[in-house]
């Protein structure tokens, strides 16, 4: 007997009657549920205002950005159930100015039975002959699928011989397999996969097809160096290949100016390998951080309007499990950041311009000698843009305080340190509530003699995003429980500096009601 609703009532001895309305209930119950959900995230005040977020529940990495008749598309892991990893789908949301989100169907999720039961994990979109395309990993064991859509790209079709890969490539082995990336050279497709080998480093595999169905493995692009700094613990009691760096999470190779450029995600941070590529070799010249902080991960780019390089980051939250739990949502987007090739092929990082169009009142000042704090009482805010530029002179430290208590009981400090020639983030007293992490994040920022310090900050409620003279980035969580943490003041310590300008922008909301769309 086919299992039919009727059947089922049939069967299980209830009266029709009593099932339906038992039906019902749970349904309504359902409702109920999301109707509190969307209450619950809309009066939140540590929920960014100016951030992508999904509509509810788990977000992590960025999947298959794609800038598509004239829209941008953006598509992430997402677990529907609620705010913790697990159960990964492709959550998507289309944008026309990559500021302004409208949430859509889910594109992507587990097929019972198929290569991706288990979870759609990490992948790329590309277009194929005019045909917008999905490729992703499924796992247990990891295997890379493909699927299609019309060009409206709401409906998508898995392919019916998935997977296209089914397995890393013979007598390899490797600690991962997955996360593919798609472009086409010639009349050929190549496809790289992150991986890694236990003891030595992450890889990445590059494959070749010419028809996106039948691939061949051709050779490691890259694999590590003595460059990246490893903990090679491969006989630790719980052997975790990403945490010691022997996988490499998320692989995005991408021409930049003259170079290659080639990210990589492994022991929570986000590498860049410049270099030149030539007949599929890629020979690295160049190496970085995207960002100095472990909570941006899984870094995505894609080719937007006008032939910018964007680049998308997922953004960990900073407090407890239980915590995110309660709060219903974890994990937001970074800011859409746009790449280009700096001085000896290093990766300049800024936001992008569109941003500006959030902005609302302003202020602004320059030009003075500052020895200690100075409260900046003429703007206020938890969602701000803020713009410094100062010549060092002989402080030891410069930078703001943002979202600081009257009180000063709850505060945030961004610095840069003379000394140790660090950027410097302080959380350690940005939240009284015992949920919140509260950690000291530093990277690296040398400036050249008479170099002034060039900061652009994006405070939105828990995110701190800082761009440092194009060449430096450290992202925070935050989660001030007052409030009246609410001010802003320019620091300086340890001697004078000077404040040639420092311009603040209150910005406006995506949306009324922190739902994003
Ligand atoms: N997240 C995905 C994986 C990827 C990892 C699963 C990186 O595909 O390797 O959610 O955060």
């Amino acid at each position: 007997m086919s299992f039919t609703r009727r059947n089922f009532i049939m069967q299980s001895g209830l009266g029709a009657a009593s099932i339906l309305t038992r039906m019902r209930r749970a349904a309504a119950e359902k409702r109920g549920d999301q109707d509190a959900l969307q209450k619950q995230l809309t009066a939140d005040p540590q929920r960014p205002q100016y951030h992508f977020l999904p509509p509810a529940n788990w977000m992590n990495d960025p999947n298959g950005p794609l800038f598509w008749k004239g829209s941008y598309h953006l598509f992430y892991q997402h677990n529907p159930n609620g705010a913790y990893w697990g159960d990964m789908h492709w959550g998507h949301a289309r944008s026309k100015d990559l500021v302004h989100w409208e949430h859509l169907r889910m594109a992507l999720a587990p097929t019972p039975r198929g290569p991706d039961k288990d979870g759609c994990f990490s992948g790329s979109a590309f277009v194929n002959d005019g045909v917008p395309t999905l490729v992703y990993t499924g796992v247990f064991p990891e295997v890379q699928c493909l699927a299609t859509s019309d060009d409206a790209m709401i409906r998508w079709k898995k392919f019916e011989c998935n997977p296209v890969l089914d397995a890393p490539p013979a007598g390899l082995q490797v600690t991962g397999f997955r996360d593919p990336t798609i472009w086409k050279e010639a009349d050929s497709w190549l496809m790289t996969v992150g991986s890694g080998f236990k003891g030595q480093g992450g890889a990445v595999l590059l494959y070749g097809s010419k028809d996106l169905t039948h691939w061949t493995y051709l050779h490691t692009l890259l694999t590590a160096s003595p460059f990246e700094e490893k903990t090679h613990a491969a006989h630790a009691v719980r052997y975790d290949a990403v945490a010691v760096g022997d996988m490499w999470e998320c692989p995005d190779f991408l021409p930049l100016a003259q170079k290659h450029c080639l990210l990589v995600s492994t022991q929570g941070r986000v590498y860049y390998f410049t270099g030149s590529y030539s007949h599929q070799k890629f020979q690295r010249e160049s190496a970085g951080l995207v960002d100095g902080s472990d909570l941006y991960y899984a870094a995505k780019s894609f080719l937007g309007q006008g032939g910018r390089r964007i680049l998308w980051g997922w953004l960990r939250e900073a407090r407890t499990e239980a915590a995110q739990r309660q709060a219903g949502w974890a994990g937001v987007m970074s800011l859409p950041r746009v790449l280009s090739l700096g001085p000896e092929d290093s990766l300049q990082i800024d936001p992008i311009p569109e941003l500006r169009m959030l902005r609302g009142k302003h202020f602004e000042f320059g030009g003075s000698e500052v020895s200690s704090l100075l409260p900046i009482e003429e703007i206020r805010g938890g969602t701000v843009e803020i713009r410094l530029k100062a010549e060092l002179r002989d402080a030891r430290q410069v930078g703001l305080k943002v979202r600081q208590s009257p009180d000063a009981a709850e505060e945030t400090t961004i610095a840069y340190d003379t000394a140790t020639q660090n950027l410097v983030l302080d959380t350690r007293r940005s939240s009284l509530t015992p949920d919140a992490s509260r950690r000291v994040y530093t990277t690296p920022l040398k400036l050249r003699a008479g170099e002034p310090l060039e900061l652009t900050i994006f405070v939105d409620c828990s995110v701190v995003e800082i761009f440092a003279n194009r060449r430096a980035n450290l992202t925070g969580r935050i989660y001030p429980s007052r409030l009246d943490a609410n001010g802003i003041g320019v620091i300086v310590s340890g001697g004078r500096s000077r404040i040639n300008s420092i311009e603040i922008h209150e910005m406006l909301p995506i949306s009324q009601d922190r739902l994003t769309t």
